[in-house]
């Protein structure tokens, strides 16, 4: 195994996406509560994704959702979130609320309403140029509910047309991200439901097209890490959303319900290539986005505690020393070789990234340093009025 010394300077490019919808109140399809000092504005909601930055260092970017973060001057936000320490990050779409989507977007048999999804998405560039973006992701909601609704083929092939119709709309540096779902909210079929389909999807397109998986979005059982494995092998795993799930699409904190699942994948992604430097810029391909909902605990707090728990299973990832577990598995030491694995998840790593974050100027304990800043007192006692931005 490797020491924490040996893989200290890799943790240094470590780069986490936040959901601007994070910091916004959120929920199921149940009450959706509301939270004292939660975001009336953008605005606001940047900030506390820049607190998150300022506490622990690890995440220098907000994820934007459209329609739900639209602003009339995008200037006037990117240079908002500079200011505070922050980038504008990857542009989510959105063609779920809208009442023209009940029976699709991308996909619809209506070239009325295929067209005005697509036109949402070259909103959504128009926005990413604006906002100095690399990343367009799309999730789709389109589905049927019940055999026999919808002609499955056709809409597939319909999604082919409208996705390189968007694709074409792209700049050379730009990148669309194809996330999939399996259920949730068609629940007989969805367009994209799995990494395959996303998989084939991007692969007609070209090199900029890429697959996001989001960690919720499995039936129960699925091993993550082997689609995780096999997406980086074919070049195509362009992101993640991070986040934990009990039973579904549940949202909750990454790390937080299967702290050695989040492990097994990070492993995977190390062991795949998909962390370090691979962009000019000193980023990794593969962006690390949370997508993630605080609806009973603090938002801020639960932020900053997600990027953590990212931080320490990274780190428990890169222990493992890829040349001892290899000479293991080639040998057919069964045991062995687990063991190199299980080592590394044992090793507990709090410690030493304490000691990491403040030889770099961040509190040890960011969580303790947050609950002691009085920050949270501040923004609960500033944002009286108005009226809190929720998800939709
Ligand atoms: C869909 O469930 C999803 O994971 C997509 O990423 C959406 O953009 C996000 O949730 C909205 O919360
Ligand atoms: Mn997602």
């Amino acid at each position: 195994m490797h020491t924490f010394a040996q893989i200290a300077p890799l943790l240094e490019g470590q780069a986490i996406e936040v959901p601007s919808w994070a910091y916004g109140n959120s929920g199921t399809r149940f009450k959706v509560f509301g939270s004292p000092g939660t975001p009336r504005t953008v605005e606001e909601k940047v900030a506390d994704a820049a607190t998150v930055h300022r506490f622990t260092g690890l995440a220098p970017k907000v994820a934007l959702h459209i329609p739900w973060d639209m602003v009339d001057d995008f200037g006037a936000l990117r240079r908002h979130a500079e200011d505070l320490g922050v980038a504008l990050g990857t542009i989510n779409s959105n063609t779920f609320q809208d009442e023209d989507y009940k029976f699709g977007g991308l996909t619809h048999s209506d070239p009325k309403i295929r067209q005005k999804a697509i036109d949402h998405h070259f909103e959504c560039i128009d926005v990413m140029h604006r906002t100095g973006s690399q990343d367009l992701k799309i999730w789709l909601a389109d589905g049927s509910n019940y055999p026999g609704q919808a002609d499955i083929r056709g809409r597939q092939d319909r999604l082919a047309d409208s996705l390189a119709t968007i694709y074409e709309r792209l700049d050379e540096s730009q990148r669309l991200v194809l996330e999939y779902k399996f259920f949730e909210p068609a629940f007989y079929h969805t367009d994209v439901p799995d990494w395959g389909t996303s998989y084939a999807q991007v692969a007609a397109l070209g090199e900029r097209a890429v697959v996001c998986l989001d960690t919720g979005h499995h039936a129960p059982g699925t091993n993550i890490e082997f689609i995780v494995a096999q997406l980086l092998r074919l070049g195509k795993l362009g992101s993640f959303d991070f986040n934990s799930r009990f039973y579904a699409d549940d949202d909750l904190i990454v790390g937080a319900a299967d702290p050695f699942q989040l492990f097994r994948i990070l492993f995977e992604v190390v062991r795949g290539g998909g962390y370090g430097p691979a962009n000019p810029d000193g980023t990794s391909e593969v962006a690390f986005m949370l997508d993630q909902c605080h609806n009973i605990e603090q938002k801020i707090p639960g932020q900053i505690r997600s990027v953590l728990n990212v931080q320490e299973m990274l780190a428990r990832a890169l222990l493992v020393d890829l040349d001892e577990l290899g000479a293991a598995q080639v040998a057919g030491d069964v045991l062995g070789a687990h063991q190199v694995f299980m080592d590394a998840f044992y090793t507990d790593v709090r410690a030493d990234l304490a000691a990491w974050r403040e030889e770099r100027g961040l509190p040890g304990d960011p969580m303790r340093a947050y609950d002691e800043s009085g920050h949270q007192a501040e923004i609960e006692a500033a944002r009286v009025g108005g009226s809190q931005m929720s998800w939709t």
